[in-house]
This record gives C-alpha cells, sequence and structure tokens, in this order.
C-alpha cells in the first residue's frame, strides 16, 4: 500500500508540473494498477488486444464515477504487458507485474502461459483473474487468489464430446490438436467425452501452433474414412485446416472448441467456412440483457468490433474493483476474501466462485457457420 501512494504522489508530481494541476488534490488521490497480460504481438495479438480493451473500457468507466476506496480517491490505471503468447515470456511479465505493485491482474489468454504465471501471482498474494484461458489445470493448485471468469475446457470441450458422439451421431471421430497446454487439453477433455458417450474415435493426430499445412496429419485421418473432424486450437489454424481438409475432399463435419467462434474464422476459411460447428464458452452476447449495449459501446469506442474475450476481460475487471470498493481496500489481501465471495451481474452472465475459482454456473454454446454468419444452435449451463 505504501509503495503504491508513493507511486501515486511521483506521478501527480509530474502531471502537477506538466499539467499545472493543483498538487494538493492531486496528492490525496491514490494510484491503482490494474494488471492486463496478455498476447500483444505474434499470432495471437488480436485475441490479446480484445482483452485489453475489455479492460480499458472498464477502467476508463470506473474512473468517470470518480471513485473513493476506504474513503481516499482512487484512479485506476492499466499496466499491459506482452506475454507473447509464450510461457517465458509470460513468466518474465508476471514477475513484472508483480514489481509494479499491481493490485490485481487480468490475463492471461493462453493456458501454456497462464500455468506458469499464475504460481507467480499466487507466491506475491495477488489476485488473477483470467477472461480466457481454460485448462482446467489452472484453478487445481489450490491457490486462493486465483480466478476465472469463463467455462473451462472440461465443460465446454466435454459438451462438445458428448454433443458429436449423442448427437451429430458421428460413428467415427478424428482428433488433431496443436499441442499447447490448450489445444491438447481441450483435445483430452473432447475424447473422453466421446468415450464416455459410447463414442470412437478413429485417429488422433497432432501439429503445432504455428504450423499452417496440415497436409500430412489430414491425409493419414482421412484413411481412417471419419464422419467427424474435431480440432483443438485457435481461429487461423481452424481455419486453414478446415479449408484443406476440403480441398482434400474430406466430407467429414468440422467440429471446434473454444477460441474459434469469431470473424476470423469465417474470413480466413472462406466458402470452407459452412456448416463448420463449435462449442464456444458462454451463452450468446446478443441474447444477454447487457450484451448489445456492450457490443455497441466498443465498436463506438475502438472502431472496430469486439473479437471474442473483451466482454469477459471487462466483466472481470469490475469483478475485481467491485471487491476492492467492498472491501473498503486496494491490498489484495484484505480484498481477496470479498473477491472469493462475488456475487456479480457482468456482460457475460452471474459471475459467483466455487472454491477452485471457477464459475459456480459455467455455460458454453454450440455456435454454427450459416450463411457466412455463427448461428448460435444450443446453450447448455452447469447447475
Ligand atoms: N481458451 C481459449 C484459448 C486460450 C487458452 O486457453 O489457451
Amino acid at each position: 500500500m505504501r509503495s503504491r501512494l508513493l507511486a501515486s504522489r511521483r506521478g501527480c508530481a509530474i502531471a502537477a508540473s506538466l499539467m499545472l494541476v493543483a498538487g494538493a488534490a492531486c496528492a490525496q488521490e491514490v494510484v491503482v494498477k490494474i494488471g492486463v497480460a496478455s498476447p500483444l504481438t505474434g499470432g495471437g495479438a488480436a485475441y490479446g488486444k480484445d482483452i485489453e480493451n475489455g479492460v480499458r473500457l472498464a477502467v476508463e468507466e470506473a474512473n468517470a464515477t470518480h471513485p473513493a476506496i476506504g474513503g481516499k480517491p482512487v484512479r485506476f490505471v492499466i499496466d499491459s504487458q506482452d506475454d507473447q503468447s509464450d510461457p517465458r515470456i509470460g513468466v518474465q511479465v508476471a514477475q513484472q507485474l508483480v514489481d509494479d505493485n499491481v493490485a490485481v491482474v487480468i490475463g492471461h489468454f493462453n493456458s501454456g502461459t497462464t500455468l506458469p504465471a499464475s504460481k507467480i501471482y499466487a507466491k506475491a498474494g495477488i489476485p488473477m483473474i483470467t477472461p480466457a484461458a481454460t485448462n482446467p489445470a489452472i484453478t487445481q493448485g489450490g491457490f486462493p487468489t486465483i480466478y476465472r471468469v469463463i467455462a473451462t475446457d472440461s465443460q465446454n470441450a466435454g459438451n462438445a464430446g458428448h454433443y458429436a458422439a449423442t448427437v451429430t451421431k458421428a460413428k467415427r471421430i478424428a482428433i488433431i490438436d496443436d499441442r499447447t497446454a490448450f489445444g491438447q487439453g481441450e483435445a483430452d477433455e473432447f475424447e473422453k467425452a466421446v468415450k464416455a458417450n459410447g463414442g470412437a474415435i478413429v485417429a488422433r493426430e497432432f501439429t503445432n501452433d504455428k504450423a499452417v499445412d496440415f497436409s500430412a496429419q489430414l491425409t493419414s485421418i482421412k484413411r481412417t474414412n471419419p464422419d467427424l473432424v474435431f480440432f483443438g486450437g485457435l481461429d487461423a489454424q481452424a481455419a486453414m485446416l478446415v479449408k484443406r481438409m476440403r480441398q482434400l475432399g474430406m466430407k467429414a463435419q468440422f467440429l471446434a472448441g473454444g477460441g474459434v467462434m469469431d470473424a476470423n474464422f469465417i474470413k480466413l476459411a472462406g466458402d470452407s467456412a459452412d456448416g463448420a460447428s463449435v462449442w464456444e464458452y458462454g451463452q450468446p452476447l446478443a441474447a444477454l440483457p447487457k450484451g448489445k449495449d456492450f457490443e455497441a459501446k466498443f465498436r463506438q469506442k475502438y472502431g472496430i468490433d469486439m473479437l471474442a474475450y473483451a466482454p469477459f476481460a471487462y466483466d472481470a475487471t469490475w469483478v475485481a474493483i467491485t471487491a476492492m470498493e467492498k472491501a473498503g481496500s486496494i491490498t489484495p489481501a484484505r480484498f481477496n476474501a470479498v473477491l472469493k465471495a462475488t456475487n456479480y451481474d457482468g456482460i457475460t452472465g452471474k459471475i459467483a466462485f466455487n472454491a477452485a475459482g471457477d464459475l459456480k454456473s459455467p455455460s458454453s454454446t454450440l455456435y454454427q457457420v450459416k450463411n457466412v454468419a455463427w448461428v448460435p444452435v444450443t446453450t447448455r449451463t452447469a447447475d
């Protein structure tokens, strides 16, 4: 707390000299740093920017209310770090945010960076809320300060596996994953659910998250004559994969999990996108009471459409700010107890955490591409 106040006063001194702001009033203001960790460069940059934009929207809205915590005026500022989707950089970024005395971290995007980084935040006692990383293991470390405001892959890819085996009635199911903590993890959850529901896996192949050519894996999969292919990985590769499937004359249904239901997939896959299905985290935004407003607000502020995770990042930020306000403290050890007991009506739905830090009632939704647009088909919400 002391270092946060000192940082604030230094900031005020600079602001006062540059902007002729009344120094006495400014010196009272406490600057509260909200850490954001996501990929801002490289292949995951669009997702990372989407998260950062969601956090910024919440922070600016909060500051516009002239917030006070524990009777003191506060100003929230973003400390945004680029983890480049690289677990080693993710750890460095996490240490930087701890050294910067952030009150909370919103991030990371990738499960592969979140897993090691979460240990650093937990050791420092700084709450971390991921709006996007869905590997179930992230909340299984027993850390009391790690949270997630999105369904996990045991729920989401589990739903996909149940759907593939029982609804599509696919008899021969093939799987390919990108070998990341996320892609491999969700493919494992999908496979488990397919088998638990009596389905048959006829092939399991993998690539890596930088690959652009899937000919070898698809040729091998094609020989097993599958009627459904599941991909564990993100939007751009999912698009290239389904395109290649169709070029190779494969007519199998294409199914994916989270991170694929966005405009990039349709743009990159072109005609091959038609009929593709994915299970994606959460409920359809347009059907939620505050969803359309959020989309409009985002578009107005940034001049672009949100991609996928901005609403979760926005909600995660408000959940953290609300906990600080209710606790009357920006000290993590104090507001974490309130964070644990969160009961918040967000853009993405009701946010309340179970003992592990996951959502008590997570949802995921099946979407299908019809006439160059994602159309929601059905939503499942856990009790
Ligand atoms: N959950 C979608 C992609 C991000 C990740 O978990 O790696």
